[in-house]
């Protein structure tokens, strides 16, 4: 009966627990749209419960769960979405540090057919207002983290999206710590993304319970997340694995074509060897492309006969760029940085791979579409 759920974690949040109330649902009746929202507490000491059982008198849609055992962040959240009576949950900070004006874009994304869409602080048009250097770092550091496993996700631990019930509903999350998207992004059944940029606004008022969290809990989840995505091979971030090794096969393959062809036309056609490489290279190039346009990347390349030529105009300028990026880091690791030559270029060719994946992934053969 409600089009969606706003679900608010607290925690002593007091002075913070009315305005967002007001705001989100200011905003929900501006845009017609029916929704529940729903508070939920860790038995917070000071005076959020009782004010939102104040406002519950006379708002309907106001609910609240209070939770007395197994404290945190991201179970709240959990919580969130088994008690919520919609499909879709939005999941929003109660110290006004997310904009409740960006939910009815959020809605509109969901409808039209993204099962998860996630408040960015990190692609154009998002920031960070009033951080400290020493947040913004961790911040930094634990995003590229996260980005280890979502790469073309930008924010992955933002604490401001929305999914579809049929996401969160029925995966095996493993709430703790602060990153409930994380878990959610790594364990739960989902397609298609969308990031929509954000302003973050430190908070105001009330205290900050980040000191709780520590880096090693969150590596840990990161790892399991890791793990878990190896032995499921549906989940989103396996599937991703899945490419990344199959783009690592038919690099392997471009190896055999590049030292075959370069073989071939010194010796039997008689070539200069760098007029050879040329030829050989360029081979290799197009080896590549074929397997990864028809085999790793199958389910995003169309077939359109113009769109595999940007493709494959897009490869070219990806592999140009790994060449001279593996070339750079050959030389600087060796000639620099006094390392021996043939582990430089092992640094080299893993570097190029990481560019050449990830770059392909955003201009060759994009997701969702
Ligand atoms: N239920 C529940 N909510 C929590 C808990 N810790 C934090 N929250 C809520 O989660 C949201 C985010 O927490 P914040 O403390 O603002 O975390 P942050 O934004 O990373 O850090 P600061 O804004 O600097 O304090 C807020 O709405 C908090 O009230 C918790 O243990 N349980
Ligand atoms: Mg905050």
């Amino acid at each position: 009966m409600y089009d969606l759920t706003v679900i608010i974690p607290t925690f002593k949040e007091e002075s913070n627990i009315r305005n967002i109330i007001n705001e989100v649902d200011a905003v929900l009746n501006q845009n017609n749209l029916k929704g529940e929202i729903l508070v939920v507490d860790d038995n917070s000491p000071d005076g959020t419960i009782s004010i939102v059982n104040e406002i519950k008198k006379f708002k309907f849609n106001v609910n609240i769960i209070v939770r007395l055992a197994d404290h945190g962040l991201s179970q709240s959240v959990a919580d969130g979405f088994a008690h919520a009576s919609s499909e879709i949950f939005f999941v929003i900070d109660a110290d006004l540090s997310h904009p409740p004006s960006l939910i009815p874009v959020m809605y509109t994304e969901i409808i039209k057919g993204n099962d998860i869409v996630i408040g960015s602080r990190y692609i154009t048009g998002g920031g960070i207002k009033k951080w400290p250097l020493k947040r913004r770092i961790i911040s930094l550091g634990a995003t590229f983290l996260g980005r280890l496993l979502f790469p073309d996700i930008s924010d992955p631990v933002s604490g401001f999206f929305v999914v579809k019930k049929k996401v969160v509903d029925k995966a095996p999350l493993k709430p703790r710590g602060y990153k409930i998207l994380l878990e959610v992004l790594g364990k739960g059944f989902w397609e298609k993304d969308k990031e929509i940029p954000f302003e973050f606004v430190d908070r105001e008022i009330g205290s900050s319970k980040l000191k709780l969290i520590t880096v090693i809990e969150y590596a840990q989840q990161v790892f399991d997340i890791a793990l878990f995505s190896l032995s499921h091979h549906q989940s989103a971030a396996g599937k991703e694995y899945k490419k990344v090794f199959k783009f690592g096969i038919v690099g392997i393959s471009g190896i055999f074509v590049n030292m075959g062809v370069l073989w071939y036309l010194t010796e039997y056609i008689g070539l200069y060897y760098l007029v050879s490489s040329l030829f050989a290279i360029e081979l290799s190039i197009l080896n590549n492309f074929i397997w990864n346009d028809l085999w790793t990347f199958k389910s995003e390349a169309s077939n359109e006969l113009s769109n595999r030529w940007d493709r494959l105009i897009a490869f070219h300028a990806v592999s140009a760029g790994g060449l001279v990026i593996n070339l750079g880091t050959l030389f600087l690791l060796t000639s620099v940085g006094e390392m021996y030559y043939l582990i430089s270029n092992i640094i080299g060719i893993l570097v190029a791979f990481a560019w050449n994946f990830i770059m392909n992934r955003k201009l060759t053969w994009k997701k969702g579409t």
